[in-house]
């Protein structure tokens, strides 16, 4: 992408309203533009964001087994009155009324509406057990809505909902959803820590949040130190295999959230050196809840005896529009975001220092294209800004590397390749800095 051709708007000033650092650098780099509170326009460099997260998610629920389908955002009230929770659920449920004064709601989440699919076309033990999943936006009436993308009205949201024929199995399908969790966070250089959780308005009794630890994170938390150096399952795990081994290792070191905290166990079970208390940010949650939708809306199943029951569910969200800004949370400095690269909107951006001067303009324009041609993204300030400006664009929207190319070092034939993490700086000739940066 050529940056003349873009469209990336900067903001010069810093924006009163944000908070947090997260919230500050996703408005300064153009990546989203609020509408209205806590609903925000993802503009095009934060939608590349948004679409990798979403991408890895995907990647590592379908690993995992699960299947991808799409719900509406938009859903009908009666539907929610079949489980309760269309009273229930309060005013964070935006309602709203069709043209024949339906009752219809936005979706803040859908059990009751995969539980309605599910029931309409299966019956037998025989088609479970299933994984379902969908990213789609939800929209939840916050009473602070804040910290940006962090804490939002609308917000994107990978839902996934299993169905299983009892409750040793609903577990295994639990199981494989926390073990796909470990993964996906990882995936893109988070350390998201399980912690035992309160279930809220969704229900259940078995339920994990997953958070990274952050000074600015919404919930306090207290774990074990050596949780944050536990091993991540790898790409090959096997999904049908018995990952209990991997939960109990997971499990076993104390780690809760403010919500359900023991103090007198924390102490007893972690030794002082180990004691981490610090606040986090949730990014994603897993709940078994057994019959809970599955009974009132008798979403039964034939089991091998012959008789029927409902269905033992449990539902798994990860927040992939806050993953953005939690993301930024945990990798900045004081001049900017700096990107993992799995997630990065770029790989890497090509700073032409004298953008008119042909020598200069040529060798940027080969380089470009190899970068392009080997499916590398690529971010080409061709722009006649000075220098300076474009170094401090760079390392604002924190692509992991930069090409700096100008007339001095093409003189003695090379480009200069910088880190952005590490600030570290190295003098390639151009086809030695190609061949990196399409290699790794
Ligand atoms: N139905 C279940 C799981 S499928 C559910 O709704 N879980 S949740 O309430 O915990 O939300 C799932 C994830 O969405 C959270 O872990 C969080 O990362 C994200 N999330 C929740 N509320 C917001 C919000 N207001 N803004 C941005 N992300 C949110």
């Amino acid at each position: 992408m050529r940056l003349s051709r873009y469209f990336l708007p900067i903001l010069r000033e810093t924006p009163k309203e944000a908070e947090i650092v997260s919230h500050r650098l996703m408005l300064r780099a153009g990546m989203i533009r609020q509408e209205a509170a806590g609903i925000y326009s993802w503009l095009p460099l934060g939608l590349r964001v948004l679409q990798k997260v979403a991408t890895i998610v995907r990647e590592e629920m379908d690993r995992a087994g699960a299947i991808e389908l799409l719900m509406p955002t938009l859903q009908l009230a009666d539907l929610w009155r079949e489980t309760g929770r269309y009273e229930a659920y309060g005013p964070e449920m935006l309602r709203i009324k069709d043209r024949h004064e339906r009752e219809l709601l936005y979706g803040p989440t859908n059990e009751d509406m995969i539980t309605g699919i599910f029931r309409a076309y299966v019956r037998s033990y025989r088609d479970l057990p299933k994984i379902l999943y969908h990213i789609q936006w939800k929209f939840r009436d916050e009473q602070r809505p804040r910290f940006g993308v962090m804490r939002g009205r609308e917000f994107l949201m990978k839902d996934a909902y299993s169905f299983d024929i009892d409750e040793a199995s609903a577990r295994l399908s639990y199981n494989k959803m926390f073990v796909a969790y470990l993964r996906i966070f990882a995936r893109m250089g988070l350390k998201a820590i399980p912690m035992r959780a309160e279930t809220g308005p969704i229900g259940g009794d078995l339920s994990h949040e997953f958070l990274i630890l952050a000074e600015t994170g919404e919930s306090a938390v207290f774990c074990h130190a050596d949780v944050l150096d536990l091993p991540i399952p790898p790409e090959n795990t096997d999904y049908e295999s018995d990952l209990l081994p991997v939960i109990q290792q997971w499990t076993a070191l104390y780690a809760a959230t403010g919500d359900v905290h023991d103090q007198d166990r924390f102490e007893r079970e972690t030794p002082e050196a180990k004691r981490i208390h610090t606040r986090g940010i949730e990014v994603g949650q897993v709940f078994y809840f057994g019959d809970k939708y599955s009974k009132p809306m008798q979403a039964l199943i034939t089991g091998p005896d012959g008789a029927e029951r409902p269905f033992q569910g449990g539902s798994y969200g990860v927040g992939v529009s806050r993953l953005v800004g939690a993301l930024i949370e945990a990798s900045h400095d004081e001049n900017g975001i700096i990107w993992p690269e799995p997630v990065a909107p770029f790989k890497v951006g090509i700073a032409n220092l004298k953008a008119g001067d042909d020598v200069t303009d040529a060798a940027c324009e080969l380089i470009y294209d190899a970068l392009e041609k080997a499916g590398v993204d690529v971010l080409y300030d061709d722009t006649d800004e000075r220098p300076g400006a474009k170094f401090a664009k760079l390392d604002l929207i924190g692509l992991p590397y930069q090409l700096i190319v100008g007339p001095k070092g093409l003189a003695s034939g090379t480009v200069e390749l910088k880190t952005r993490a590490t600030g570290a700086r190295e003098n390639l000739d151009a086809a030695t800095a190609i061949a990196r940066l399409a290699g790794s």
